[in-house]
């Protein structure tokens, strides 16, 4: 995986490496325990009395147990719920860009409203621009993930769901469908491209117009018998 692409990414990438080095230390008195266990160091063949169990049965180490293993745990739901806030703050966003996400076996396609119905199958963004996606498939159940965006949501036939990031870096990066779909599953992934406005700009007028209210979800899926379907490639 290339560097973080948003700011989701960032914060959940950080908040990993302070739970790996929380956790460390942990590990090592667990694995320290195990090999004193396991090995002649500790009472060999004669064990102690059954009630000389001097941690179990102490109190104030049951509580400094307790107390941390909370602490842990509040700080664990706190750095998450502030990772998802920044969610959150793009969907409430005017600015907003929305994109409707239409997955199916095994391709994403991508319809930008309000633009005459552009229609492709890789995935354009601006730079530093919220953009709020509806994502929804017309077969089985997929899931829409930006890899370096840190954007996951399920995509259900007949449901839309909805899911937003600030990208932050101009470059190419990965979509990927995260849920056992079918066959080629494995080969369901295309490109996000994030770019300046100008250049975005530049790629929608480009591209072939369907002509299609922007509606958010067009009924023409695109067959390819409708004659003014241009769209995709
Ligand atoms: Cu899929």
């Amino acid at each position: 995986m290339g560097p973080p692409a948003s700011q989701v990414m960032k914060t959940t990438e950080n908040l990993m490496y302070i739970f790996t080095w929380a956790a460390a230390p942990v590990m090592a008195i667990v694995f320290a325990i195990a090999i004193v266990s396991l090995s002649n160091l500790h009472y060999g063949d004669n064990p102690p009395a059954e009630a000389d169990h001097a941690i179990r049965n102490s109190s104030r180490s049951n509580i400094v147990w307790v107390t941390v293993s909370a602490i842990l745990c509040l700080f664990a739901v706190v750095g998450g719920m502030i990772v998802l806030q920044h969610d959150n703050e793009s969907i409430l966003d005017d600015h907003a860009v929305d994109i409707n996400v239409t997955g199916q076996q095994w391709v994403w396609n991508y319809d930008y409203p309000r633009s005459q119905g552009v229609r492709s199958e890789e995935l354009h963004l601006v730079v530093n621009k919220p953009v709020v996606f509806h994502v929804t498939s017309v077969d089985v159940k997929h899931s829409f993930w930006i890899v370096e965006m840190g954007v996951k949501v399920d995509a259900n036939p007949g449901v839309v769901t909805e899911v937003a990031v600030n990208p932050n870096k101009i470059g190419t990066y990965n979509v990927r469908c995260a849920e056992l779909c079918g066959l080629l599953h494995s080969y369901m992934q295309n490109k996000v491209i994030v770019q300046s406005q100008e250049d975005y700009d530049n790629w929608l007028l480009s591209q072939p117009k369907r002509n299609y209210s922007g509606d958010p979800f067009p009924q023409d899926k695109g067959e390819p018998s409708d004659p003014n379907n241009k769209g995709g490639n």
